[in-house]
């Protein structure tokens, strides 16, 4: 890879989402998530799981004021496992930790998800806020620099120490991500400089020089956001931080392993056996250029392969990249759900074995799709293929978007494809799955990264180079780009997902040379895209590029049919054999009991019947969108305390019209059965 063929996303400031689909999820996260989930995570939403996370800072910063009065003692470190809670959850102790260790990342997740919101909505109150916040957390940042509630709490002698599972580094890479996202939404820099004096000190601690520490996160996201800090400032030290942690992982003799026996030998413990297989769980258990299969913690796996690819895109690693795509691949061949999820199953939330994907018990984190979508974006910055927007829609429409309700008041963590509330309540095997969205989870990591990525949407739908436009997503938006000195007033109307219709009007004062690219999306078996006359244009890669003098009115138009599909799986995956998922466009249907009665397995789909689908409008929680209906046959059920086994006979059916609805809009109409996958 040339760097010079490299974009970047867009600056958000330079967007206005003007999209009804894009634009109403991005009003329902600044009306009602953001300052929903700043009560949530200050523990005061009635009926909602604990956060204690704004407690933590606080507590850590009251320590901190006292630690500079004479006579103060640390309080000494004990290991406290997962989830600590209070006794009594009404009346934390004012000075204690509790939750999960990595709690700190979900405030750091909502500073960021708010500042990009304040981009393009100013909101003088959201932005006091998360002003005050920020002063709460300086107050708790050490003298060295350390920032992490959990050990400053615990007591500092085991910081670093158990980088596996304790997401110190975590902890650092989100606060990295909210410092520079507020920064460059505000100007204002406290946030900022507490990020940079918290990796400075981990500058200091790790890195391959003599007596610093050899090891690397426990759950990634440090990468990406180092080389994020360091396109921010400027300041290399960052940047080979981040190729150290890389480089590092996985190397022999394993870190995490190396640290396990140091514990285990201090607290009197066996020492573990050697045996790097087990730290697939972490993508440690081997050098991250050999990797092959994706495997392990999969919002690990998405975060790792993001920094690798960020990476590759600064310095032009060619092994780096290679690995990219190594993975790329294993995931989208083998180990993708047609909702564009990833992490198939719940025993460590990971990825299964290839084409292990099946329905009920998915986990499909909603965490992991959007860092598939990170991963997808930092691919396309690399190399504009519609093959990476392709699945960075499919995620993005579907997975990501379903891990929210309409309303914005509850969040699904695990997204299953296919739901009986019956068999949920009975089979334990089951139980990381919800049938309804929850308001709020002790483990929260996902509802402040929706926000996040919903509101710097704009960032993965566009990316810029140079003289290029990239328009990877097709999001209704005012863009302003700005080419030798001339401004242009990029309008892109677009009727996508529900229908394929595009537009992008120039407005500009003087004649501009640039290229203008538009994805063609690989949903669209016929696309028809006009530019301007005289205009040069150039297929590649799934993209059209329009390259010439662009005058005021220009227009390029695209059409881009979406027909009903029905999509088979690879016959390789057992679940799906004999079933068929609905998609039109870029969205994923499913069906509901809301709208098929009880016992969804006993429809059928009519194979001829997608040529006669009908398209219709449902209104769901106040919200339009296109729902399908095809024909198909409903089997019949034998009367009650029928024999369990009988001869086969062929089945009765009745003709049935079977009703679908978008995939990320399901269970927001109460508790009902729920299946993306149906028999033919
Ligand atoms: O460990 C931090 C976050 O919590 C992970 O990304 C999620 O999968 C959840 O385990
Ligand atoms: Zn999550």
């Amino acid at each position: 890879m040339n760097k010079k063929e490299a974009s970047t996303p867009i600056d958000i400031r330079q967007v206005k989402i003007t999209d009804p689909f894009w634009g109403a999820v991005q009003e329902t996260v600044r009306r009602e998530v953001l300052p929903y989930q700043w009560e949530a995570l200050n523990d005061r939403v009635p009926g909602a799981e604990p956060s204690f996370c704004m407690h933590n800072f606080r507590a850590a910063a009251r320590l901190m004021e006292r630690k500079t009065q004479p006579g103060f003692t640390e309080p000494g470190y004990t290991f406290r496992g997962f989830q600590t809670l209070p006794e009594d959850k009404e009346h934390p102790e004012a000075d204690k930790f509790y939750g999960f260790v990595f709690q700190d990342s979900d405030f750091y997740k909502w500073v960021e998800a708010a500042a990009y919101s304040l981009s393009n909505h100013p909101d003088p109150e959201l932005e006091g806020t998360v002003d005050g916040a920020i002063e709460i957390i300086c107050a708790a940042q050490q003298e060295s620099g350390y920032l992490d509630t959990y050990y400053i709490l615990n007591g500092m002698d085991g910081a670093f120490t158990n980088l596996k599972d304790h997401h110190e580094l975590y902890c650092l890479g989100h606060l990295i991500e909210s410092a520079v996202a507020y920064y460059q939404a505000t100007g204002k820099d406290k946030l900022l400089r507490a990020a940079c004096r918290y990796a400075d000190y981990v500058c200091q601690c790790f890195g391959p020089e003599e007596g610093k520490c050899k090891g690397y996160p426990g759950h990634e996201i440090a990468e990406m956001a180092l080389v994020r800090l360091y396109e921010a400032t400027g300041q290399e030290k960052y940047l080979d931080l981040s190729r150290f942690f890389l480089d590092q992982r996985g190397t022999s003799p394993n870190y995490f392993l190396e640290e396990e026996k140091r514990r285990a030998q201090k607290e009197g413990r066996p020492v573990p056996k050697d045996d790097s297989s087990h730290y697939a769980y972490y993508q440690a258990h081997k050098p991250v250029r050999e990797q092959e299969e994706a495997v392990g913690h999969a919002v690990r796996a998405g975060y790792l392969y993001s920094g690798m690819a960020d990476m590759s895109r600064l310095t032009g690693d060619k092994e780096l990249l290679a690995a990219c795509k190594r993975l790329w691949d294993n995931i989208v061949k083998k180990k993708l759900y047609i909702t564009g999820g990833i992490g198939g199953t719940a025993v460590g939330e990971a990825f299964s074995y290839p084409y292990d994907l099946p329905n009920d018990t998915a986990y499909s984190e909603t965490c992991a799709a959007i860092s598939l979508a990170f991963f997808a974006r930092r691919m396309l910055e690399i190399s504009p293929s519609s093959e990476y927007a392709d699945v960075m829609e499919l995620s993005m429409y579907n997975t990501v978007v379903a891990g929210m309700a309409l309303d914005g008041k509850s969040f699904f963590y695990v997204n299953p494809l296919e739901v009986s509330p019956a068999a949920c309540k009975e089979d334990t095997r089951l139980e990381h799955v919800k049938t309804v969205r929850q308001k709020w989870f002790g483990c929260a990591c996902c509802p402040p990264n929706i926000a996040r990525i919903v509101s710097s949407a704009a960032a993965y739908a566009f990316t810029e180079r140079e003289e290029t436009l990239f328009t990877h997503l097709y999001m209704g938006s005012e863009i302003t780009k700005e080419v030798e000195g001339i401004k242009l007033r990029l309008i892109l109307e677009s009727s996508i997902p529900w229908e394929g219709r595009a537009a992008m009007t120039v407005h500009t004062d003087a004649p501009a040379k640039c290229t203008l690219a538009f994805r063609l999306p690989g949903w669209c078996r016929a696309p028809a895209v006009t530019g301007p006359e005289g205009m040069e244009r150039v297929e590649k890669e799934g993209y059209v590029y329009f390259t010439g003098i662009w005058r005021d009115g220009d227009r390029v138009e695209l059409s881009l049919p979406m027909e009903v599909r029905l999509n088979a799986a690879n016959p390789r995956v057992r679940e799906d054999m004999g079933r068929v998922a609905v998609t039109r466009g870029p969205i994923c249907y499913c069906m509901e009991q809301a709208d098929n009665g009880e016992n969804l397995h006993l429809l059928r789909l009519d194979p001829g019947a997608v040529n006669k689908a009908a398209i219709s409008q449902i209104e769901i929680c106040g919200q339009k969108m296109t729902s399908l209906e095809l024909e198909g046959f409903r089997r019949e059920q034998p009367e009650e305390n029928a024999p369990l086994y009988a001869e086969y006979a062929t089945p009765q059916e009745s003709q049935a019209c079977l009703k679908f609805i978008p995939y990320y809009a399901w269970a927001n109409r109460g508790e009902g059965e729920m299946s993306v996958w149906v028999r033919i």
